[in-house]
């Protein structure tokens, strides 16, 4: 298919699956690459349940500092974009790996969130889970005393058993796979494109190539918001 053929018009169940990328021209740093948040910070004292039953306050300040830098930001074209194909085709799904919470900002319904939220925390002493959007966060500690812990699948994590199996349905069901932003190289959310069928039309949106790239039938390199607008 040509790329100037590869419109979202042309497909009937579309799954975006994004990752930190889709959030760069907000100004939300990425992970990997220069100025990637772990070569500024080593996840094993930042962001990883050892370091949180170690130090939750050194964990907090880290997760504070991202949710000031998140809620000053805002969404970019990309997140318009995939709201916009949502709006014009209800069947569409939204898979992140992202926490920033900028794909709901921006009214997109239903996001599968592999990794958790910024904006969601736990008790582990009530087992509760609420959603709190202030920034930096108003209590730290839950009523009952205990520290509240960021709902984020951190590594070592397992991830939501529906969550998965709510990606890979709707992986397997589309005809449009549109990977936006992500260096698939976080598991298990990386082997994700695996699940489409043969059939399926497989777009990568990045300015660089990735280990899955191959996997691919077309690999759109530039900027997230550049790029979908062209598939508009
Ligand atoms: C688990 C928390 C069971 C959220 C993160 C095999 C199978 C299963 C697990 C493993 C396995 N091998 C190893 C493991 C363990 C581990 C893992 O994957 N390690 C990696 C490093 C090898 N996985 C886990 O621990 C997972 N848990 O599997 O449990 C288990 C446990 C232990 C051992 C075995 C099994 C939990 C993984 C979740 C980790 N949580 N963060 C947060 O803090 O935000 S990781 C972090 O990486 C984020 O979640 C992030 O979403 C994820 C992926 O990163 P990307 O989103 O892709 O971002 P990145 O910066 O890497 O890349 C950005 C890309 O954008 C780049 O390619 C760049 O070129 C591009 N870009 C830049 N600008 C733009 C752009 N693209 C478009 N437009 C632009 N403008």
């Amino acid at each position: 298919m040509a790329t100037t053929e590869v419109k979202f018009s042309n497909f009937k169940k579309i799954v975006f699956f994004t990752g930190a990328g889709l959030s760069a021209e907000s100004g939300i740093p990425t992970f990997r690459g220069k100025g990637g948040t772990w070569s500024q910070y080593n996840f094993e004292d930042y962001a990883c349940q050892k370091a949180f039953d170690r130090d939750p306050e050194k964990v907090w300040d880290f997760h504070d500092e991202r949710r000031v830098v998140a809620a000053e930001c805002e969404p970019n074209r990309a997140h318009q974009i995939i709201a916009e194909v949502q709006k014009m085709n209800p069947a569409t799904k939204v898979i992140t790996q992202n926490i920033d919470g900028l794909l709901d900002r921006v009214g997109v319904k239903d996001t599968i969130e592999l990794h958790g939220s910024l904006w969601r925390v736990r008790c582990y002493g009530c087992e509760m889970v609420t959603r709190d959007d202030t920034a930096p966060i108003r209590s730290r500690k839950c009523e009952c005393g205990q520290y509240f812990r960021p709902d984020i699948v951190w590594f070592g994590d397992m991830l939501d058993d529906l969550q998965m199996q709510n990606a890979r349905t709707a992986i397997r069901s589309c005809d449009l796979l549109i990977s936006v932003g992500t260096s698939a190289s976080v598991f298990p959310a990386a082997h994700l494109p695996f699940y489409a069928m043969p059939e399926a039309f497989k777009v990568e949106v990045n300015p660089e190539i990735t280990d899955m790239t191959s996997e691919y039938n077309l690999h759109l390199s530039g900027p997230a918001s550049e790029m979908l607008e062209k598939m508009l």
